[in-house]
Formats: C-alpha cells, structure tokens, sequence
C-alpha cells in the first residue's frame, strides 16, 4: 500500500516536471467551502446536487455544511472554514441580515466570498466579490401579473387571496411578497387577506393552509406560496378540507420543481413561477475567476419563466429538477 502509493506520487512528480512545471507549482485543486442553508425543499435538494456535481466534475475540492435553516450553523461553518484557509467562501445565506462581522473575519484573512442564491444586507458591500442568484421581487411580481390576467376571466368577483410566506427574514421571502404586492396593487378585486410563514417546507405549508381554512373556509379563493413544497403541503390540506386545490382555490407558487409540475398535469395547481437552482457550473467559474485574479461580476442573475398548468404536460419531460 505504502509502496504503491509513494509509485503514484513518485510518478505524479515525474510527470510535473515533464511538464516543465515546478513539481512545488503543479496546480494544487481549488478548495471551496460551501455552506448550504439545510435540505428543506425540492428545490434545495437539486441546489445541493448542482453544487457537488459540479464540483467534482471541476476537480474542486468541496468541503460543504448542512446548516439546517440556522443562521448560527452558518456563522460556525464560515468561521471554520477561515480556520482551515480554504480559498474561496460560497453560501447561501439562510436570512438577509446579522453579516457583518463574520464576513468582516473572512475579508481579514484575504479569502473572497460568493454568495449563491440568496442575498445579505451588510454595511459594506466589498464584504463579497459577487452574488449568483435569482431576482426573488422579479418572481413574485411574474406571479401577481399572472393572478392579474386571471382575474379578468372573472371581473366582477373578489378574489381573497391567502398567502404562505418563505422563512422569515429570508431574501426569497421578503422579496417575493413585494413583488407580488407590487403587481396586485391598485387591483382592488385583489385583497390578501392573511399571510404566515410556512418556512418553505411541505410539513409547515400543510399546517398553515389548515389554520388558515380554519378560520376562513370557503372565503378562500386564491393561495399564493412562496414556493412548490409549500403549495404541495397546503394542496393536501385544501383535499382534506373536501375542497379541490386548483379549482376551488387557485393555487400559484414559485420554484418549478417536478413536484410542481406533476401537481398541475393533476390540475391541482395552476401556476408555477420557475427559480433555477442549478447554480453549481456557474459558481465554480465565478470561484475560478476571482482566485486567477480575474475581474468577476457583481451580481450574476439567473434566467428564468413562468409555467402555466396548459404547458405542464409539454414541459414536464424537458424539467432537469
Ligand atoms: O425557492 C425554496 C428554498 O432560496 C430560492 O429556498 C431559494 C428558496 C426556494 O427552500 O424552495
């Protein structure tokens, strides 16, 4: 073992320095340390395989943290991997703020920091070199000028909408409520009349969508999820009620995962507003780039649609998440 392992190291060398390259300046893989908000959605999921798959595809060495939707897990993760002089910091912030100070840490010890996905409210923004993500208002403006059209198929009526709200203080929650506030706005057949966190998971999703028919049954015309897993829990809770999601209730939420799409060839959903989580080829350019000390883009945003049930069946076969 020993002997074999020094042959493959021996041979290594020898090929470095056929090369012409400096056995000592033979290219060392790029370490990234990548902490991850937690495995709470579909969407995630696919995030997290995007991320790994591209990393080993890129010989990148990949040292990666499950946070488990806790902000402190990524305080600890970030500090550790400063410890261990990795090269380049990449995550996805679980809230928008609280960033200052261990990001201040991991500019003083000169490793750069991407952000994926979600963004952070600091200070001062040199605290990162670039944030590769999608526009969360754009998504939940697409999803208000969709209920917008629908709602001129039925002009007389009011539409009370109920609405699941992402984790609190999250980027994608934040901003996909402004979004859709700002495309309903000055429709006054349009009127929300509750929203509570479901914490992005299918489990909360359900439990809210309960407590909200709970208190108010069939007044109930449109449901408005910050994300797929959400909708499909709360979908479940509409059944249960011996009401048809879909039909009775409109039901509109973002992510376009292929839960999403099963559930609107079902035709228990209507719309989906797609969030592309395969950001891993992309972000292990951007980690090249800034350790080659090339000049890398502030802000990287996603390109996204919007999928309608009519297209579900077409489009299901193309979904790569
Ligand atoms: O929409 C949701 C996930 O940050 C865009 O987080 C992401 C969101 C995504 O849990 O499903």
């Amino acid at each position: 073992m020993t002997i074999h392992r020094r042959t493959v190291l021996a041979a290594g060398l020898a090929a470095a320095f056929t090369l012409g390259v400096p056995a000592a300046f033979a290219a060392k893989p790029l370490v990234i340390g990548f902490s991850q908000v937690g495995a709470e959605s579909e969407w995630r999921t696919a995030n997290t395989v995007s991320i790994k798959d591209a990393a080993k595809k890129e010989g990148v060495t990949l040292k990666f943290a499950d946070a488990q939707q806790k902000q402190e897990n990524q305080v600890k993760a970030i500090r550790s991997f400063i410890a261990q002089r990795v090269d380049v910091i990449a995550f996805s912030p679980v809230v928008e703020s609280g960033w200052d100070t261990v990001l201040l840490e991991a500019k003083r010890a000169k490793i750069p920091v991407i952000l994926t996905d979600r963004a952070v409210k600091v200070s001062d923004p040199s605290l990162y070199v670039s944030f590769l993500g999608s526009d969360f208002v754009e998504e939940g403006r697409r999803a208000g000028n969709w209920l917008v059209e629908r709602q001129k198929k039925t002009p007389d009526a009011v539409l009370n909408i109920v609405e699941l709200q992402g984790t609190v203080g999250s980027a994608p929650a934040l901003d996909r409520k402004k979004g859709f506030e700002e495309a309903i706005a000055g429709n006054a057949k349009l009127k929300v009349i509750r929203s509570q966190t479901g914490d992005f998971t299918r489990a909360k999703g359900k439990e809210v969508m309960e407590a909200f028919l709970k208190a108010e049954g069939k007044k109930i015309n449109v449901l408005y999820a910050h994300n797929d897993d959400m909708a499909i829990g709360a979908i479940q809770a509409i059944e249960e009620a011996g009401l048809k999601p879909g039909k009775d209730i409109i039901v509109i939420s973002i992510d376009g995962v292929k839960g999403a799409f099963e559930a609107m060839i079902a035709g228990k959903l209507n719309v989906t507003v797609e969030c592309n989580p395969l950001l891993g080829p992309q972000l292990m350019q951007i980690a090249r780039d800034v350790v080659g000390g090339k000049a890398v883009p502030k802000r990287v945003v996603t390109q996204e649609s919007v999928f309608p049930a009519e297209v579900a069946a077409k489009e299901f076969p193309n979904r790569k998440y």
